[in-house]
């Protein structure tokens, strides 16, 4: 047993695959309040996603775990918490927490290295805890493997900027892009904030995504964290940008796949192209909008995972997403996987390399 990951593609060999019981919509915080009142949720209120909704997600989930498993792929899974609970600091309390589908947001493997993000919401700031168990035995196996968390964030007022989401909501979608841009929207530059997921890997370069859950700062972090590293701090023209994979998805060398709706900067795209690299504009979702009660967009259906350069899991419904990943030469395995998507994410969110075979290469030289 070994940690290793350095990229998106390289064969994987061993994965988390995330779990549904007991997640919740979170309570209102600073960071986020998930106002659902057109799916059932009254403004204001929260508790847990409701039973029916959890049983056909785990269906889903263990079903993915099947598939890899039956492609030789090792699958591990979290333990979940009471995520009803109420949890607190000694400088701010939160009502409840949130779930264990999304490992993609909490941990990051580069190379054998696993580093727990920071998060940004307080409702997160113990999911951790889900995934020790299977951290502390990774370590016990693998005498090579670094064990990293980046500094627990404080997550007082401070943290966020004062007022943000009504002056946000009341401005056109160009002037919220504007501010996307800037990397000015809920989190101040009080301590370095980042999710996990709003890294994507290839091999020396790493996308970092400025979003609603990372700032410069968090950046920063990463950049003197990983100093043989190219750390590119990215945005796109997303008003609510929230982790870069149903946005910009490496899936292999040479090949990203980008949400057209949610513009590249210029100079990203000119990197890649200087490098050969052709950037696909990914096919049409099959539906309108996001799923009931999900904090994510319908690009779901972008949110692949690559099992080897040749082989990607695509949600079983996006027939579009499908066709066209197998006009570029993939093998696609159809994974029903749209009743995840309240827990927290589609079929990237919801797994976590811990080992891909491989080493560091240079895609960018
Ligand atoms: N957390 C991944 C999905 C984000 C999005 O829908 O853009």
């Amino acid at each position: 047993m070994k940690v290793n990951a350095w990229n998106e593609w390289d064969p994987l060999t061993h994965v988390v695959v995330g779990r549904a019981d007991g997640t919740m919509v979170q309570a209102p915080e600073p960071a986020v309040v998930r106002d659902w009142p057109e799916y059932g949720f009254p403004r204001g209120s929260y508790g847990p996603l409701p039973p029916e909704m959890v049983a056909a997600a785990n269906e889903q989930l263990d079903n993915l775990a099947r598939i890899l498993e039956g492609r030789g792929i090792r699958v591990d899974r979290p333990e979940t918490l009471d995520f009803a609970r109420a949890v607190a600091t000694p400088e701010w309390s939160q009502a409840s927490m949130f779930g264990a589908m999304p490992v993609r947001d909490v941990l990051l493997t580069v190379g054998n290295e696993l580093l727990e993000a920071t998060m940004s919401f307080r409702s997160r700031w113990f999911e951790f805890l889900a995934y020790r168990p299977l951290i502390e035995s990774y370590f016990r196996e693998d005498p090579g493997m670094r064990w990293e968390a980046a500094p627990k964030p404080r997550l007082t007022r401070a943290s966020y900027r004062e007022g943000f989401w009504e002056a946000y909501e009341a401005l056109s979608e160009a002037e919220q892009v504007a501010l996307v841009r800037r990397g000015e929207l809920v989190l101040s530059e009080a301590e370095p904030l980042f999710d996990a997921a709003d890294v994507a890997r290839c091999g020396k370069d790493l996308f970092v995504q400025l979003s609603l859950a990372t700032n410069r700062a968090g950046g920063r972090w990463l950049r003197q964290h990983f100093p043989g590293h190219r750390v590119h701090l990215v945005t796109f023209g997303n008003p609510h940008p929230m982790h870069i994979d149903a946005t910009w998805v490496p899936l292999r060398p040479g090949l990203v796949l980008h949400c057209a709706e949610r513009p590249a900067e210029d100079e990203l795209v000119q990197y890649l192209k200087v490098n050969d690299w052709e950037i696909v504009r990914a096919a049409t979702p099959q539906r309108a909008g996001p799923p009931p009660l999900s904090a994510c967009s319908r690009w779901l259906s972008m949110n692949v995972l690559v099992l080897d350069p040749g082989t990607v899991c695509v949600e079983a419904s996006e027939t579009a997403q499908i066709e066209q990943l197998g006009k570029l030469g993939f093998e696609v395995v159809p994974v029903p996987f749209w009743d995840v998507a309240a827990f927290g994410g589609g079929l990237h969110c919801a797994t976590l390399d811990v080992h891909r075979e491989g080493v560091l290469e240079d895609y960018f030289p």
